[in-house]
């Protein structure tokens, strides 16, 4: 099994329930396990003018191989109704993977750790809430991180953790028990 971060974020209709439809989803899928969440932190958009996201990072236990997770993480994109038309544009939900393990990946359409998420004040609140040493880019460690006023500007709480829903009706869902 490997440890792996995932960024979640929203800007577009109901963004909590969205971030919370992509934990269950993410969970439900076989050979993922959620373990937690971070608090949820509403942000303001880096790039070009958008509405406000909301923003967190969870946690994963996971027996996929890289490509296969990313795979998965592209599909409950699609299954909670995100159309992949602008790059930088707002989304009902997005899904990044950032870590993997200790892995350093670098391939067409997979690069770990994710090459933006040392930068990213609205990746790096949740995620330190999470673990205090993660993989950054580069071979960086959050202790050498320069993180000025800037980082943290427009990243406010918004909501407690996301909770993972194994109610049977979310079982269901998932298929076979596991
Ligand atoms: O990279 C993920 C999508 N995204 C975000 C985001 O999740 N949060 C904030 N605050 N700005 C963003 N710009 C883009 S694109």
């Amino acid at each position: 099994m490997t440890r792996a971060f995932l960024g979640l974020g929203s800007n577009l209709g109901d963004r909590l329930a969205n971030l919370r439809a992509a934990v269950d989803a993410l969970d439900a899928r076989e050979g993922i396990q959620v373990v937690r969440s971070s608090r949820v932190y509403e942000t303001d958009p880096v790039g070009p003018p958008q509405p406000d996201y909301l923003n967190a990072v969870i946690e994963l236990e996971t027996s996929l191989p890289p490509r296969t997770l990313l795979r998965a993480c592209l599909e409950a994109e699609l299954q909670l109704g995100r159309e992949r038309s602008e790059r930088w544009g707002p989304r009902t939900i997005d899904i990044d993977l950032l870590t993997y393990g200790n892995e350093e990946i670098d391939q067409p359409g997979l690069v770990v750790p994710h090459p933006r998420m040392h930068e990213r004040g609205f990746v790096l609140a949740p995620l330190l809430e999470l673990t205090a040493d993660p993989k950054l880019p580069g071979g960086r460690t959050a202790a050498t991180l320069r993180l000025g006023p800037d980082v943290l500007a427009g990243v406010r709480l918004f909501a407690p953790a996301l909770a993972v829903d194994r109610s049977p009706n979310q079982d269901a869902r998932a298929g076979p028990e596991r």
